[in-house]
């Protein structure tokens, strides 16, 4: 099996003050923060789709970079496409990946013979892992959104036929996620939307949607799945609008169909700001709602108005980010998941590992400085004497279920004007305890 990158090594821990381009100055694997090392804090994964077969194609003109992994035929491809995939996760010790059925390996004439050639690739990814055990899967997916047939949606087209093919295709992605040890399986539902409501049942769709993710729950723990489902919102893009808006949008769609208990939220940082949501905002909604799963890392761009997968380099967002995770007591099943292309313009081999370089160091140095956050503690302690008033008198009594409205409004005709019981919220102090521990590291 040939080399891929040849002129590249394992990349090293050189520190902050190394100046090799091609060196980690942040992730140092086996470092301990939190508790933990950096490497099982951030379980950095790898993604197929950008990374392994994205080639710079846009609206506007052909691919720039050349993902052909050297072979011009589909099968032979698909081979090439997981040794370099495995070249490039050892040289940059990241030890998930994560998959798009198609992205393994792409339709052939009919959907039996896609499963066989599909069949064929799993099981060589099975074979490396078996070779490498540090090698894992952290989800899989079905790619339910790129051929013609999925035009007006997977789980929610108005095609009963096309409902029944994806549910043939998710089932046969859970199985290789089965397969492969994978812990976790998501729906990505882009084309699960509508463009006008004058053609659309969106209560039927809704429904329907519902339908097939119940029947992926139970076939998968039918099988022995012990992993998480997650759904991973997005408002737009490429449907005008989907179903799966943001995280709140989701949580009441999963308890209205009784599907709360199995999944949990991919959060990614470009979908949520695309939903005019921060990062942090979703993750927060995620955490509080006990539905915080796993993370597709990227950044957009404010100037604008699509989801333009970059990858992180966003210190300040990586921060609030990893805050966030250590908050919710770190990844379990989940792990950051790098769903992030390199631009079109960085066309060359040696840009996948800057990109990888400059996203996993940003997202150390998110890390280091959200630990910094918690132990330094002067945030933590702002909002909790914010709040204080909860701790006793009216406020307590309120929280232990004492006191209604009855009793609520003698207190209040008592206690006369109330505007004094509030102090400053002292944002612009807070943003600047942020900023001195950032740069104190
Ligand atoms: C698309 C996107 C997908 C999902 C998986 O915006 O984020 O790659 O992560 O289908
Ligand atoms: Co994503």
């Amino acid at each position: 099996m040939s080399e891929f990158f040849s002129n590249i090594g394992k990349i090293p821990y050189e520190g902050k003050d190394s100046t090799n381009p091609l060196a980690f100055k942040y992730y140092n694997p086996d470092e301990v923060i939190g508790g933990k090392t950096m490497k099982e804090q951030l379980k950095f994964a790898l993604s197929w789709w950008h990374t392994m077969g994205g080639d710079g194609t846009d609206m506007f003109g052909c691919g720039t970079t050349d993902k052909t992994w050297g072979e011009s035929e589909p099968e032979a491809r698909a081979k090439a496409k997981v040794d370099a995939a495995f070249e490039i996760m050892d040289k940059l010790s990241i030890d998930y990946f994560c998959f798009h059925d198609r992205d393994l390996s792409p339709e052939y004439g009919s959907l039996a013979e896609t499963n066989e050639k599909f069949d064929a690739i799993v099981d060589y990814i099975a074979e490396k892992m078996a070779a490498d055990p540090s090698k894992k899967l952290l989800w899989g997916t079905a790619k339910c959104f790129d051929h013609p047939r999925f035009m007006h949606g997977a789980g929610t087209s108005p095609s009963a036929d096309v409902f029944a093919y994806s549910a043939a295709q998710i089932k046969k992605a859970i199985d290789a996620t089965v397969k492969l040890g994978g812990k976790g399986y998501v729906f990505w539902g882009g084309r699960e939307g509508y463009e006008t409501l004058l053609n659309t049942n969106m209560g039927l769709e809704l429904d329907n949607m519902a339908r097939l993710m119940k029947m992926a729950v139970e076939y998968a723990r039918s099988i022995g799945y012990t992993g998480d489902f997650y759904i991973e919102p997005k408002p737009k893009e490429p449907t005008k609008h989907q179903y799966d808006f943001d995280t709140a949008t989701v949580l009441g769609f999963l308890r209205k169909y009784g599907l709360d208990k199995d999944f949990k939220m991919n959060i990614e940082a470009n979908h949520a700001t695309l939903a005019q949501h921060t990062f942090q905002h979703e993750l927060r909604v995620a955490r509080e709602n006990g539905a915080f799963g796993s993370i597709d890392a990227n950044q957009g761009d404010t100037l604008l108005g699509w989801d333009t997968d970059q990858f992180p380099t966003n210190v300040y967002e990586a921060a609030l980010c990893m805050y966030e995770v250590l908050k919710a007591g770190g990844f379990t099943n989940g792990g950051l998941n790098f769903d992030s292309k390199a631009r079109r313009g960085s066309f060359t081999p040696e840009d996948i590992f800057h990109s990888y370089i400059a996203g996993m160091d940003t997202f150390a140095l998110g890390l280091r400085i959200a630990d910094k956050l918690i132990s330094d503690g002067r945030i933590d302690k702002f909002v909790e004497e914010r709040y204080a008033s909860w701790t006793t008198g009216i406020g307590k009594d309120i929280i232990d279920g004492k006191v209604g409205m009855a009793e609520l409004e003698k207190y209040a005709l008592e206690k006369g004007e109330v505007t004094e019981s509030l102090s400053s919220g002292r944002q612009e102090m807070l943003e600047a305890v942020l900023n001195n521990i950032m740069f104190n590291l």
